[in-house]
This record gives structure tokens, sequence and C-alpha cells, in this order.
């Protein structure tokens, strides 16, 4: 494509709207397609499912799948840059308990920049990622005030193996629990380059804040219970619904939409079918928890959910996205919190969100990097009157 074809004509009907499907810029990590979701790389995320989260890390830097030679070193090498810096924890004991996770996920990250950072987009990036396991199972520690023997960082572990022994939940089944935080992460480590809290990372990034700064502020934009936080939202309507008989979970849809309430779990802006991720979690379901009770419910609300949506015209996608499922297998599994649910989306986000500024940092405009956000607002006539 020349650099003068037109690819979007621009009518004062896209203002005030978000900005939402104008071109801005190219991505390189991932993109979404109406039939068959979210693809990384090229690779539709059905088929990356099941990998391991270090791999699918290294294909968002890389481009690329790792050989298993790549892929021990590169699990090798974020071992090498775990170790959290001096006075982290000093700092999250200091915050207050009642604060969102979401909040306490942002001040963590600051706080390893603060801390740790060196000022190279790369490096940064890589040595966030590999300090995340750590850092999101001691913000569980201190907020829930479990600060009696901590164990110590075991960096010979997976990042999911980390999170989870710093975590040390008794009484769950630890392989179990690591198979779902693992799919997860793969799950939502990347969407496209326009959703918000992506966005909202690479523009603070355009101003050559440093990556830490950036990546809270994306976290900050993560933590809206229209983004990120719709997780959460969705286990809460779950758990509300209380019946897996299917008339009566019917009448509930109806009776949320008669009451103008979203129906969680269900629609997309992009998507024209079922989000495959959510195919996989409920695939996933199946395997490890088909007689939970929430799991039970959430199965026959994929069946009927969609019906009565398709009912409304107005719907473009009446299927389940991706939010359906992931609270019911994280309670599943033992985290029975529903705040901390975007914490995971928010950890899967770093990778996605730093492999994306990076590419916007080095890459761009062969290696000149995207320059800083600016796009344009038009003075409203009212805000003109005073120059009469
Ligand atoms: N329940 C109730 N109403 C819904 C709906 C749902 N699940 N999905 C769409 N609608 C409504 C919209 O609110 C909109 O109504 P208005 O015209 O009155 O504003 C209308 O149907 C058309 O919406 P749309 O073009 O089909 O979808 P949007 O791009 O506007 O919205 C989304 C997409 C996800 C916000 C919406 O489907 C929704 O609110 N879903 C429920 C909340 C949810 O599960 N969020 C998680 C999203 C996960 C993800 O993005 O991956």
């Amino acid at each position: 494509m020349g650099d003068e074809d037109s690819i979007f004509e621009l009518t004062t009907s896209h203002l005030n709207t978000g900005m939402r499907g104008i071109p801005v810029g190219t991505c390189r990590t991932s993109f979404v397609t109406p039939g068959e979701g979210v693809h990384y790389c090229g690779y539709p995320i059905s088929e990356l499912a099941s990998m391991l989260p270090e791999d699918v890390v290294y294909l968002l830097f890389n481009k690329e799948l790792p050989n298993p030679e790549q892929s021990s070193q590169f699990q090798t090498e974020l071992q090498s840059r775990a170790d959290l810096p001096d006075g982290v924890e000093s700092v999250l004991a200091s915050l207050p308990r009642h604060g969102h996770p979401m909040d306490w996920l942002s001040i963590g990250i600051h706080t390893l920049g603060m801390l740790g950072g060196v000022g190279d987009w790369k490096e940064d990036a890589m040595n966030l990622i590999a300090r995340m396991p750590r850092l999101l199972g001691l913000i569980f520690r201190y907020r829930e005030g479990r600060i009696e023997n901590i164990p110590s960082d075991d960096i010979s572990l997976s990042m999911v193996g980390r999170f989870t022994n710093t975590l040390d939940l008794h009484d769950v089944d630890k392989s179990v629990m690591d198979q779902v935080i693992a799919t997860y992460l793969v799950l939502h480590m990347d969407h496209g380059g326009g959703n918000l809290s992506t966005f909202t990372g690479k523009a603070v990034a355009s101003g050559h804040a440093t990556v830490y700064s950036s990546m809270a502020g994306a976290m900050n934009a993560l933590s809206g219970p229209l983004h990120g936080r719709a997780n959460q939202s969705c286990f809460e309507f779950v758990k509300k619904i209380g019946t897996y008989d299917p008339e009566e979970v019917e009448a509930f849809v109806r009776g949320e939409l008669e009451a103008r309430r979203p129906v969680f779990g269900f629609g997309h802006a992009v998507l024209r079918a079922e989000d495959p991720r959510a195919t996989v979690q409920f695939a996933l379901g199946e395997k490890i928890c088909p007689e939970d009770e929430y799991f039970k419910t959430i199965r026959v609300l994929r069946e009927v959910a969609p019906r009565v949506l398709s009912e409304n015209p107005k719907i473009s996608n009446p299927n389940a996205n991706v939010d359906i499922a992931s609270g019911t297998l994280l309670n599943f599994v033992g985290l029975r919190d529903p705040e901390y649910y975007t914490t995971f989306f928010g950890w899967a986000r770093v990778a996605g969100i730093g492999a994306q500024i990076v590419d916007e940092r080095t890459i761009m405009r062969n290696g000149k990097g995207t320059p800083i956000y600016r796009p344009k607002y038009i003075a409203e006539e009212q805000s003109l009157r005073h120059i009469d």
C-alpha cells in the first residue's frame, strides 16, 4: 500500500465516538477477526491455548514460536531477571487493604520501576514480565494480611509456578490451579492494538515515559468496569443467577434485559461468533469441573442467553465472550475472591502491551518509533464564543 492510499473516510459522525474503528496505526503482535477472534502473530488463539505462557511471550516479542532450545533458553532468561528489587514489600505493606487489587497492581508496577527500572524499552519490558509472578503473589499475600511465612521466590519454577508458590494456598490442587492460570494467561495476553489498556500504555510510552509508568497507566485503564473489570462483574453475575435450571436461567436473563442491565459474558464489539477463548475455557471446565455448581450455570447460560439475546436485532453478537467462564474456573481452583480476577488479566496483558510498546518505540518508522500521540480535537462553537 502506498503512503497516499486512502484507507478510511472520516466524517463528522466519527467525532466523539472514542475513536471507534478509526485506523491509527499497525500492530505486529495480534489482530482480531469476527470469526476466529484474536490471532497472535498470525496464529489463531485456539492453536496457542495449551502452550506454555513463556513460549507465547516469546512469540509476541519475536514474532515466531520458539523451538525447544529457544524455549528453554528463554525460560532461563526470564528466571535470571526474576529477582524483585529490595523495598517492594515495604511499599505493599503500607497500602490500604480495602484498596482494589488493580490499584495495588498499578502501584506495584510503579514501585518496580522506581526501584529497578533501567531505562531501556526491551530490558524493562522483559524484567517486568519476569517480575510479575512474584509481585502478584505478594499483592495477594499483603492485601489479605497473610504476611507470615511467605515462601521465598523459587525462580527455578515456571512463571505460573512462581505465583502459586508465593500464594501458597492449602487444600487446593496445585497442578489444576497452575493449568487454569496458564491457560488464562495465554488467552488474555494480547488483543490487537486499539483496546483501551493497550492504547493507553502505548500513548503514555509515546511521550517517552518509562515502560513501568506506561504499564501502570495501562493497568489503570484496564481496571474500569467497561474494560478488564468486566471479568469480575461476570462471575458476580453468575453467582447472582443461583440456579442451573434452564427455565429459571432464561427467566433471569429476560429479567436482566427488562431491567436494562447487561447480560454479562455475552456480546462483543468485533467478534460475530462465540469467542474461541470462551470455547477453550468451556472445554477445560468440562474436563476439570463438570459438576461444579457455577460451571453448570454457565453451561446452561451458554445455551439460553444467545437464543434470548438474538431476539433483539440490535445486538450484533449474542454469543459467549471470553469473560463467561474465566471467573468460574478461577473460583473452582480456589481463587475465590472475584475482586482479584482482573489482576490476572493485567498480568497476562503485560506481555502483549510490553511487546507492542517495544514495537512502537524501537521498530515502527524504521526504528525511529511512533511520534508522541496527538489526535486532533475540533473546537466546539461554544468554546469559540469568547473570541468574538
Ligand atoms: N446484554 C445486554 N445488551 C447488550 C449485550 C448484552 N450482552 N450485548 C449488546 N447489547 C446491547 C448494547 O448495549 C447496545 O445497546 P444500545 O444500542 O442501547 O447502546 C446494543 O446491544 C448493540 O450493541 P453491540 O453493537 O452488539 O455491541 P457493542 O460493541 O456496543 O458492545 C459489549 C459490546 C461487549 C460491551 C456488549 O456486548 C456488552 O455489554 N456485553 C455484556 C458485558 C460483557 O460481557 N462484557 C465483556 C466483554 C468481553 C470482551 O470485550 O472480550
